[in-house]
């Protein structure tokens, strides 16, 4: 609580910067036992979804709009994931899965657990089949050098073929370690600081952040990090890729 009514987060029209002493949390619409604070949504102009939805014991979801595709990761605690009709597979901290638009499946919770989650519409590609499930952890996923630093190394959880129209990474930066370039790009993304701290360039503004942290970077927003602390700074991110839109809006 601050008396002052200061907090760190920040909106604009290219970005947000939305740190936790700004949680509102609500049910989550269709799902039992479950809270959720959604951090970026179509509301701030994003074409995503990501929110944070903390399960209970007897927590259950409920299946997202049509033609939405979710992805999913557990932050904390242990939950299960039928997809279809196959037997329920345990998910503990650190897994993560990807469920195409329209595959029945359902996330429940004996315990607790708290999921980072994002939704986004599916966009078909031509003589592309839908993607297929994906269920894993992160520790069974190498980090590669980002741009040939061993100190910024990217874990990319989804494969990156053109049917999947999203990817989801884990970044992780050794203290002092930085993004190479200020980027700029079409793509658009949500981000989830995991662990340790830094400073995040978003448009033209510089901001400490912490794990905890959510950002939203619309397209074209320029961003760039710095990793600062004692320990490595890492960030759970999604993306848009793959649609070339003036392609899409042709076909
Ligand atoms: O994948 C990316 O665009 C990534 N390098 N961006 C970021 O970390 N802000
Ligand atoms: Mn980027």
């Amino acid at each position: 609580m601050d008396v002052f009514g200061q907090t760190r987060s920040r909106l604009s029209n290219d970005y947000a910067l939305i740190t936790p002493d700004t949680h509102v949390s609500s049910p989550l619409v269709g799902w039992e036992n479950t809270s959720a604070v959604i951090h970026i949504s179509p509301e701030m102009s994003a074409r995503f979804t990501q929110y944070t939805a903390v399960m209970q014991s007897g927590g259950r979801s409920a299946m997202p709009g049509e033609n939405i595709q979710r992805f999913f990761y557990v932050q904390d605690g242990s939950c299960s994931l039928s997809l279809g009709e196959s037997d329920p597979e345990q998910l503990k901290q650190g897994s993560y899965a990807f469920v195409p638009a329209s595959m029945e499946h359902e996330i429940r919770c004996k315990k607790t657990a708290r999921l980072v989650v994002f939704e986004k519409e599916y966009q078909p590609y031509e003589n592309c089949e839908l993607p297929s499930s994906i269920v894993g952890h992160e520790s069974d996923v190498a980090g590669e050098p980002f741009m040939g630093d061993d100190d910024a190394r990217l874990k990319t959880l989804l494969p990156v073929e053109a049917e999947f129209d999203m990817a989801v990474n884990i970044f992780t930066y050794q203290p002092g370690a930085t993004l190479p370039q200020v980027e700029i790009h079409v793509m658009e993304h949500g981000l989830l600081m995991l662990a340790g701290q830094g400073v995040y360039r978003l448009s033209n503004d510089y901001f400490p952040v912490a794990a905890g942290d959510v950002i939203w970077m619309s397209s074209y927003c320029p961003q760039w990090f710095v990793a600062m602390g004692k320990t490595p700074a890492s960030y759970l991110y999604y993306k848009d890729i793959h649609r070339d839109r003036l392609h899409e809006k042709l076909l």
